[in-house]
């Protein structure tokens, strides 16, 4: 029997990707929240030796060994890839060739530098992003074994300080994460599902990039006229019960 034990934080995107999947797969999962938003507890040196880039999602598998997986979009495929629960893959080699493009497009999708672009309160994110400085640099400091890592730690918020307001690079990601949408537009095809008639990976990934597209005040990418394919199946996502399950929260942080 393999124990599941997620490290996450509910409003966070990638978290929910996992928890989504989780859901969907429909087997029992325990969780530990991560506080991201406050405690900074993502740089803590117990959670680094277990996810060495300081972020959440992290999935710990428990048998006869300990497996960890980080990065939700491999957290995501590993779920699928386990003997019980729900199938979330599709038949074909074909279509499976599809969902993977789906999912690496979603995933490519840079939400947490839109997030910060666009977060209500730009003194509130910019604390965050200080906190994270802040701390790294001092646990660099104080566990040098783990400098490297704190490093990088440090180093990504800076750059989300930077390119958070750094329009040219906003306009990029944007562009980016249309094209992706209007791949997705097509995908579907009048289908309920983006692969047809069964439920897999790719919408659990979509679904969350769509919810949180939604929370980001992007309302003409989830407009009914401009993309009345993804506009429809949003809202049969948001009614499917793991949509509540997973919390896929559209709330801020502060
Ligand atoms: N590609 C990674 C990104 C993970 C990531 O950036 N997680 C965010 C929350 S959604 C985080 O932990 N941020 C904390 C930090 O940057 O210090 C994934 O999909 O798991």
């Amino acid at each position: 029997m393999t124990s599941i034990t997620l490290y996450h934080h509910p409003l966070s995107v990638c978290s929910m990707k996992v928890r989504l999947a989780l859901e969907e797969k429909g087997i029992a999962w325990s969780g530990r929240i991560i506080d991201i938003v406050r405690k900074q507890e993502q740089l803590e040196p117990w959670y680094v030796k277990l996810n060495p880039k300081g972020v959440i999602p992290t999935l710990e598998y428990r048998h006869d060994t300990t497996e960890i997986v980080t990065d939700s979009a491999s957290i995501i495929r590993s779920v699928a890839s386990l003997p019980e629960g729900n199938s979330l893959l599709p038949n074909s080699k074909r279509d499976n060739q599809l969902m993977e493009k789906l999912i690496d497009l979603a995933d490519d999708v840079d939400l947490q530098i839109l997030s910060y672009a666009r977060h209500p309160s730009m003194d509130k994110s910019e604390k965050i992003l200080d906190d994270r400085i802040k701390k790294s640099l001092l646990m660099a400091e104080q566990h040098p074994e783990l400098r490297s890592n704190y490093i990088v730690c440090a180093e990504r918020s800076e750059k989300s300080k930077t390119f958070r307001v750094d329009e040219k690079f906003i306009k990029d990601v944007e562009s980016k994460a249309l094209a992706s949408i209007t791949f997705a537009e097509k995908a579907l095809q009048g289908n309920t599902y983006l692969l047809g008639n069964s439920y897999t990976l790719a919408d659990v990934i979509w679904t969350v990039v769509l919810s949180r597209l939604d929370l980001l005040g992007y309302s003409n990418w989830l407009d009914e006229n401009e993309f009345p394919q993804l506009f429809n199946y949003y809202q049969r996502m948001q009614n499917r019960s793991s949509f509540t399950d997973a919390q896929i929260q559209n709330k801020w942080w502060d």
